[in-house]
């Protein structure tokens, strides 16, 4: 299989003007008409044949303006001379049956439950009929379903329908990849929005029967989405209906086609005894995020799938804009560093590293990567703070005014911000093209009233990009006084050259407080003294880096208890969190995140980059000591926080009760460290209204191996087994949270277990994704973890590649390892690639990451 490469875009020798599809469903056999209005490409070079994208279809018959042609098939498309095209346009028609029912592949039109479904982005089109299957190719679809199924949906307005058939018609333009059907015997949660321009919108959410009941914050979430997006952006909804469908088995989290959202039903499906406050957390963003790309993604859609950050970066930004307005704007912001870092910081560091607009790619399902999407927010993020809020509110009106309805370019979004605010965003375009996560170092000294700040920045080499240009990085600075009040006004530094000098006159040595806010997302190295973080968790005004200054002192602590096991942990830590927790002023959400010390796997990265190998199980003694030492300094504050941060009344999802639940949770962590019997665990799990402290409670006593944990997990599965998604957290959590002596065994039992219904790829990853986040598990030193979960992706990939070639990242992070499990992870690695039948999916995951 050949990559394809940026540099090979052309035009398409024929545009379509309008699509007419009939589908008459059967489970086996399904008949797609295409009837489509091809009108030859002014941009592109005369004279062209046809080609159309098309996969496992069976082509019946086809026609060019009525007359049957034979145009050459093979397994990837079918292709006619232009000698055999009316050059001035022509009406193609092709008939083309499909098995939807033998479609594990959940890409194109595949069933679930029953139920019809669709998945069309990247390339899922082309598998329902012959199409040109690329954005840059926009048209208008109309739409007829024929089948007995009492719910038959598509893109647009309902616009006809009789016993047994149903029309749609879209007026917006779309790319095949924004396609979607939907039939099944659905039944709908409806609501409606008024929009600024006083026009009403019909809202409905369709789910199975026996679902409808827990739509309820899935549509609070869309209209206040609908209303932020009118105010933030001045972007209204375009139609006058709006759909989302719940579907239980899906590749991805949801889906943006126009119109009709489908959504994986984990994040619809909400009530407070069956989702957690971070179920519903996620609900409320995605819902926005696939909302929201109503017009940053489909009506100014990509030009081709380099260009997928275009949309993603964009929209990921805007949903976690509207989160930080729904919530706390730092709480959120540390969330997603944490994200960022656990997943995109992991990514750039290693095999798998890509820039954000890659230039080559075998397999573009590949590239919905954490670096194409939350490295893409962030490069618009720091465009944001480097040309002020109202520049970048003008750049986004221009953005829209100038490219509505086109398929687009990154130079063309940054062209509108170098119009708009005349600045040359040539050298800040090399966040698009060079991968890596730049590394600053800051060196400070004060001499003479003179404070100079010393930054250098290098971008590490990565996979095909051994030398690196300097980035501008803007590094939003602050200073704080001995009494650490905010001394001077803060300020954004742009590093733009590999070595640059700041200097700030000042009477007295102040405290430097940089990249606050994480203002770009690099690694900032600068020393510190254990007072200076000190002094920095109590007095920083920038939430962020009050954080990150806790974040640092408990990195440092458990890291050097990792590479010293009679060292004992730091007390000047112990005794800031102790204090951070009992401080009443500081929102309980930030004290819980505060609280929570870094995980094994940031731990692992932390110390591979730093220049020393990881070893997960001295990770694992040194956060367990690490966690009791904390938990005996602050036990006095914790029991207090357990006591007096209960929620009282019925449970509410709102951010405020979610932070107290937040807070007691942690709390209730620490105290369960010094009472490994679970006693406290036990009684709140037994008394638990909402699921979100169910739960919190049965991780913890399955973490300690409580006595009580398996007549827990045991009561949990009888009162959750007939709901899916409750049953998907029961697999995740004794996957996650099992001690390392236990967790291989109870995996394998598990995947034995007769819900363990591995097709479905939220079942799949509850299971297998949980244990190879498992990390003391996961690197067993003898290898079974990393064989366990090999087998899995092996038996999973002939069946749905996709699922499985992302799940492999799992390996990505061989070389932190010491040299032994270095060897164990490549012999699974090179055990796979010698799979002939290997996915092209899957091996080009494995291929890359073997290097
Ligand atoms: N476009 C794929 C799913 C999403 O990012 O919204
Ligand atoms: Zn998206």
């Amino acid at each position: 299989h050949g990559a394809v490469r940026l540099t090979d875009y052309a035009p398409a020798a024929w545009t379509v003007e309008h699509v007419a599809l009939t589908f008459a469903l059967d489970p086996h056999a399904t008949r797609v008409t295409a009837r489509i209005r091809f009108r030859p490409n002014p941009d592109a070079a005369p004279g062209q044949g046809l080609w159309l994208d098309g996969e496992q279809l069976e082509l019946v018959s086809a026609t060019i303006d009525g007359t049957p042609v034979s145009p050459e098939v093979s397994a990837e498309g079918l292709s006619l001379p232009a000698s055999a095209l009316p050059a001035g346009g022509f009406d193609w028609e092709a008939v083309t049956v499909i098995d939807p029912a033998s479609n594990t592949s959940l890409d194109g039109l595949y069933m679930s439950n029953g139920m019809y479904c669709t998945q069309c982005e990247a390339q899922g089109f082309r598998k329902i009929t012959y199409y040109p299957d690329r954005p840059d190719v926009m048209a208008r679809f109309h739409v007829r379903i024929e089948g007995d199924q009492r719910v038959k949906l598509s893109n647009g307005n309902p616009v006809a329908s009789g016993a047994g058939w149903a029309e749609w018609d879209d007026p917006w333009p779309k790319p095949s990849y924004l396609f979607a059907l939907v039939a099944g015997d659905l039944l709908s949660h409806d609501d409606s929005f008024t929009t600024a321009s006083g026009r009403e919108v019909a809202l409905k959410i369709y789910v199975r029967p026996g679902d409808e009941d827990r739509c309820a914050y899935a549509m609070d979430a869309l209209k206040r989405s609908m209303d932020w997006d009118e105010r933030a952006y001045g972007r209204e909804y375009d139609l006058d209906l709006f759909m989302i469908v719940a579907v239980d088995d899906f590749n991805m989290g949801a889906m943006e086609n126009k119109g009709l959202n489908i959504f994986n039903s984990k994040y619809v499906l909400a009530s407070p005894d069956t989702a957690t406050d971070r179920d519903y957390e996620l609900i409320e963003g995605i819902i926005a995020h696939e909302y929201f790309h109503n017009w940053t993604g489909n009506r100014i859609t990509c030009r081709d799938w380099f260009q997928l950050c275009l949309k993603e970066g964009l929209t990921v930004f805007r949903d976690q804009c509207f989160s930080a307005d729904q919530r706390s704007e730092p709480v959120k912001r540390i969330a997603d560093v944490l994200q960022l870092r656990a997943r995109q910081f992991r990514e750039d560091a290693g095999p798998l590293a890509h820039p954000v607009r890659p230039t080559e790619y075998v397999e573009i399902n590949n590239f919905y990567t954490a670096t194409v999407y939350e490295k893409g927010a962030e490069v618009i993020r720091m465009l944001r703070l480097m040309v002020g809020d109202a520049a970048y509110r003008q750049a986004l009106d221009l953005y829209f005014e100038r490219h509505d309805g086109e398929a687009c370019t990154i130079e063309d979004w940054l062209k509108v911000f170098e119009d708009a605010t005349g600045r040359d965003l040539s050298q800040f375009a090399l966040w698009y093209s060079q991968a890596g996560t730049p590394r600053v170092a800051a060196q400070v000294d004060y001499t003479g009233g003179t404070l100079t700040l010393t930054l250098t920045q290098e971008v590490p080499p990565t996979p095909g990009q051994p030398v690196k240009a300097p980035m501008v990085i803007p590094v939003a600075t602050g200073f704080l006084a001995p009494d650490g009040s905010d001394a001077a006004p803060a300020q954004v530094l742009e590093l733009t050259a590999a070595r640059q000098v700041f200097t700030f006159e000042m009477p007295e040595r102040l405290v430097v407080s940089l990249l606050r806010g994480f203002s770009a997302p690099v690694i900032l190295e600068m020393a510190r003294t254990p007072a200076e973080r000190a002094f920095l968790i109590a007095h920083d005004s920038d939430p962020f880096n009050r954080w990150e200054a806790a974040r640092n002192l408990a990195t440092d602590t458990a890291l050097a208890m990792a590479a010293d096991p009679d060292l004992p942990a730091d007390p000047a830590l112990v005794a800031a969190l102790a204090t951070l927790a009992a401080d009443e002023s500081v929102d309980p959400a930030f004290r819980a995140l505060a609280l929570t010390l870094p995980s094994r796997e940031a731990l692992a990265q932390e110390s591979f980059q730093r220049g020393t190998a990881a070893d997960p199980d001295a990770i694992e003694r040194a956060l367990t000591d690490l966690a009791t030492a904390v938990a005996t300094g602050g036990a006095e504050v914790f029991n207090d926080l357990y006591d007096r941060y209960a929620t009282p009344g019925a449970y509410c999802p709102e951010a405020g009760d979610a932070a107290r639940r937040a807070l007691r949770a942690t709390a209730l962590g620490y105290i369960t460290r010094l009472d490994p019997r679970g006693i406290a665990a036990g009684t709140l799990f037994g008394a638990a209204t909402n699921m979100t402290e169910s739960l919190s409670a049965l991780s913890l006593l399955v973490r300690e191996d409580a006595p009580s944990a398996t007549a827990a997990l045991a009561t949990f599965y009888e009162r959750w087994k007939a709901d899916r998604l409750v049953i998907d957290k029961w697999f995740t959590l004794q996957a996650m949270a099992s001690p390392s002596g236990v967790a291989l065994e109870r995996a394998r039992q598990l995947a034995g277990h007769a819900d363990f219904d591995w097709k479905n790829p939220n079942r799949f990853r509850a299971l297998i994704g949980g244990f190879a986040a498992n990390p003391t598990a996961f690197h067993r030193a003898d290898g079974a973890g990393y064989r366990f979960v090999a087998d899995w992706l092996l038996k999973l990939d002939p069946l749905n590649p996709q699922t499985t070639a992302r799940m492999a990242g799992c390996f990505e992070t061989w070389a932190r390892y010491e040299p032994g499990r270095q060897a164990l992870i490549r012999a699974e690695l090179e055990r796979m690639a010698a799979e002939p039948g290997l996915s092209k999916n899957t091996r080009e995951i494995v291929e890359r990451i073997l290097g």
